[in-house]
C-alpha cells in the first residue's frame, strides 16, 4: 500500500523545447539569434522556476476592498503574490519593451513573443495586461497624438518596474462584447472643455491598470461604431485617488481567477480623445490586432505547458506493466496532440514575424494584407486547438487531472478563455471573411488572394517525397475552400455565415500544415524530425472541415434574416 506517484515536473522551459529552438534557428539571422538567447534561456529557467511557486499560490484571488473603516470609498484592489512578482519579471525582462526598443529591426517582435510564449504559463495569465499594455503603446504611436505618445508610451515600455504601467482596454458594456458599436458609454465636455466619461464598462479584464483606452460616444454624435471614438483615461490622481471611476464588482469567472476583471462605472472620468471624434472603432483596431496575437501566443503558450506536463508524466507513470509513453495509444494521443500545438506554433509565429516587418516599415503590400487576415485566422484557430489541447492533457493525467492541487484544471480553465476574449470564434470567422474579401479587392487576386499566395509559397518549398502529401493537402484544403465560397456566395449571404466558421478553420488549419511542411523540409529530416511527424499527423488530424457544411444553419437563419454582421455585407458584396 506504499505505491505514490511522482508529479510532473518542468526543467528550463526554453532549453526543453525544441520546437521553439527550431523555428527561431530559421526566423532569426545567427548574429541575432546568438545575442537573444540568453534572454530567452533566463525566461525559460524563470518559467521552470515559477511554477512551484504558481501551484503553491493557487488558492489566492484578488479581493476589492471598497470602503475603509470610516466609510470612504476606496475601491482598492489588491492583487495575487505571484502577480506582483510576475509584473517586476514582465518589466524587468522586457516582455513588452522589447518589441519597442527594435534592438533587432523586425526580429525583435519575435523575440519579444518569444519571451512572452515562455513568461506565460507559469504567471497565472499576466499576459492579459501586458497584452493590452502593448497593444495601447502600439495604438498611441499610430495615433500620432505627441502629447499622449511623449506622456504614457515611454511607461509602457519601460523596463523599470517603478515606472511601468499597464493598460486596460476597456470596451465591453452590458448591450455586448462583439457588438461594440451599442455602446452607451458618453463623453461630454465640462465647462473648462475637458471631456468626462459617463457609463458603465462591464468587463475590464486587470482593472489595476495605471491607464486604458476606452469607447465612448461624443454628446451629438450618430449611433453606432462611427458614432464612438477613442479615449485615454489615466486611472488615479497623484494621490492614488481614482479619478471618476468606481469598481463596483470583480467578476466570479470559470478561469483566469487571478485577473481583477471588474465591473466599472465612469462618472464624470477625465478622458482625452486618442485620434479625433469618431470612428472610435477603427482607431482602437490596432489594439485588437496586437491582443489577438498575443492571444495566439498565449493558447501556443498553455498547450506546451499541458503537454510538457504530459509527456514528463508519461515518461514517469507506470501502468499496466511499462510507463505511459511505452503504451501504444497514449503515445498515439500525446502525437497528434503535439501536432496541433506544433501547428499553432507555426502559425502564430508568422503572424509575429509578418507583424514584425509591418512595424518596421519592411513589409510589403502583400505582406500587409496578409498579416491582417492571418491575424483573426490564428487567433481563432489557435485558440479552438488550445481549448482541445488543453481538454486532453486532463484527461492524460486520469484522475489526477481532474484533481484541482495538481494544478492541471487550471490550464483547461484559463485556456477556454482564449476563444472568447479579444473576439469569439464565430466573431473572428466573420473579420476574417471581411479581410480576405478587402485584400482581395485591393489586390485583385480574389478573396482567397493573401492565403492561397501563402499556401503556395510554402507548398513550392516542399521538395522531399515524404512531405509532398502534406502539402499539397494543404493546397486541396485551400482549394476545397475556395469552391465552398464561391457556391455559399452564389446562395447568398445567410449560407455563407453559416458555413464561416469552418471555412476560416480550414485556411488555419491548411496554413498550419503548410507551414510545418516547409520548416520540415529546412530541417532536413522529413522522416523522423518533429516538424515533419507532426505535419504528417496534423493531415491525419484532419485540415478540411469544409465537407461538415450543409445547408441546415444558413436555411434556419434565413427564416429569421434580421440585421446581419457588416463583415457579411461587404464579404458577399
Ligand atoms: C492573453 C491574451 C490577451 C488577451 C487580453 C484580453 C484582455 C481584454 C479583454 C477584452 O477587452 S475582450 C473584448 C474584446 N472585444 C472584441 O474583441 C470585440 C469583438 N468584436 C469585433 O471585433 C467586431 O467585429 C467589431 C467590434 C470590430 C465590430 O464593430 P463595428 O462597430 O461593427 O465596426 P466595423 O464597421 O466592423 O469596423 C469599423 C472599422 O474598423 C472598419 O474600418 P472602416 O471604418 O475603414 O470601414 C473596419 O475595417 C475596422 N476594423 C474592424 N476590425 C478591425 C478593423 N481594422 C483592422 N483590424 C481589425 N481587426
Amino acid at each position: 500500500m506504499s505505491f505514490t506517484q511522482a508529479p510532473p515536473t518542468l526543467l528550463n522551459q526554453f532549453d526543453e523545447d525544441r520546437a521553439l529552438r527550431s523555428l527561431l534557428a530559421r526566423l532569426l539571422p545567427a548574429d541575432v539569434l546568438a545575442d537573444v538567447e540568453p534572454s530567452l534561456r533566463e525566461m525559460g529557467r524563470l518559467s521552470a522556476e515559477l511554477y512551484p511557486a504558481q501551484l503553491a499560490d493557487r488558492l489566492s484571488e484578488p479581493t476589492l476592498t471598497q470602503f475603509d473603516a470610516w466609510g470612504n470609498r476606496i475601491d482598492r484592489i489588491e492583487l495575487t503574490p505571484l502577480w506582483r512578482t510576475a509584473e517586476r519579471i514582465a518589466a524587468e525582462h522586457g516582455v513588452v519593451a522589447t518589441a519597442y526598443e527594435r534592438a533587432h529591426g523586425r526580429f525583435s517582435r519575435i523575440h519579444q513573443f518569444a519571451l512572452a510564449y515562455l513568461f506565460t504559463p507559469s504567471t497565472d495569465i499576466y499576459a492579459c495586461p501586458l497584452a493590452m499594455t502593448d497593444g495601447a503603446a502600439r495604438v498611441l504611436l499610430d495615433s500620432g497624438n505627441a502629447m499622449l505618445i511623449d506622456g504614457a508610451v515611454p511607461h509602457l515600455t519601460s523596463r523599470d518596474p517603478a515606472a511601468f504601467w499597464t493598460s486596460g482596454q476597456w470596451m465591453t458594456e452590458t448591450t455586448g462584447g462583439s457588438d461594440v458599436g451599442g455602446t452607451e458609454t458618453m463623453a461630454l465636455q465640462d465647462e473648462a472643455g475637458e471631456w468626462r466619461l459617463h457609463g458603465r464598462k462591464w468587463f475590464t479584464s486587470a482593472a489595476t491598470s495605471q491607464m486604458a483606452l476606452t469607447l465612448a460616444r461624443p454628446a451629438g454624435n450618430p449611433p453606432g461604431g462611427r458614432g464612438l471614438a477613442l479615449f485615454f483615461v489615466e486611472t488615479r490622481d497623484d494621490a492614488g485617488t481614482l479619478r471618476g471611476i468606481r469598481i463596483d464588482r470583480l467578476k466570479d469567472k470559470l478561469g483566469t481567477r487571478k485577473l481583477p476583471t471588474a465591473e466599472l462605472t465612469l462618472d464624470g472620468t477625465p478622458a482625452i480623445p486618442v485620434a479625433g471624434l469618431s470612428d472610435g472603432v477603427r482607431a482602437i483596431a490596432p489594439m485588437l490586432n496586437v491582443t489577438r496575437t498575443w492571444n495566439a501566443v498565449s493558447a501556443v503558450a498553455l498547450m506546451r505547458r499541458g503537454l510538457a506536463l504530459a509527456e514528463d508524466y508519461a515518461a514517469r507513470r507506470t501502468a499496466f506493466g511499462a510507463p505511459l509513453a511505452r503504451q501504444p495509444l497514449h503515445a498515439d494521443t500525446l502525437a497528434g496532440l503535439r501536432a496541433e500545438w506544433m501547428g499553432a506554433l507555426h502559425l502564430t509565429f508568422r503572424v509575429v514575424e509578418l507583424l514584425g516587418a509591418h512595424e518596421t516599415g519592411e513589409g510589403d503590400d502583400a505582406g500587409r494584407a496578409l498579416l491582417r487576415v492571418l491575424t483573426p485566422l490564428a487567433k481563432l484557430t489557435t485558440a479552438r486547438q488550445g481549448v482541445m489541447v488543453a481538454s486532453e492533457v486532463v484527461e492524460a493525467f486520469g484522475g489526477a487531472g481532474y484533481v484541482e492541487d495538481t494544478g492541471i484544471p487550471m490550464i483547461l480553465r484559463d485556456a477556454q478563455v482564449l476563444s472568447i476574449w479579444e473576439g469569439t470564434t464565430n466573431v473572428l470567422s466573420l473579420d476574417a471573411l471581411r479581410a480576405m474579401q478587402s485584400a482581395g479587392a485591393m489586390h485583385s487576386l480574389g478573396t482567397l488572394g493573401p492565403v492561397r499566395a501563402e499556401v503556395a509559397r510554402l507548398a513550392a518549398q516542399v521538395r522531399d517525397p515524404m512531405l509532398v502529401p502534406v502539402a499539397e493537402a494543404a493546397v486541396r484544403a485551400v482549394d476545397h475552400a475556395a469552391a465552398w465560397l464561391a457556391d455559399a456566395s452564389a446562395a447568398g449571404r445567410a449560407e455563407v455565415e453559416a458555413g464561416a466558421r469552418r471555412f476560416v478553420l480550414t485556411l488555419g488549419r491548411a496554413l498550419e500544415a503548410a507551414l510545418l511542411a516547409a520548416h520540415a523540409e529546412w530541417e532536413g529530416d522529413a522522416q523522423g524530425g518533429d516538424a515533419a511527424s507532426a505535419a504528417r499527423r496534423l493531415v491525419r488530424n484532419g485540415i478540411d472541415l469544409v465537407h461538415a457544411v450543409d445547408a441546415g444553419g444558413a436555411a434556419d437563419v434565413a427564416a429569421h434574416p434580421e440585421p446581419s454582421h457588416s463583415a457579411l455585407r461587404s464579404a458577399t458584396s
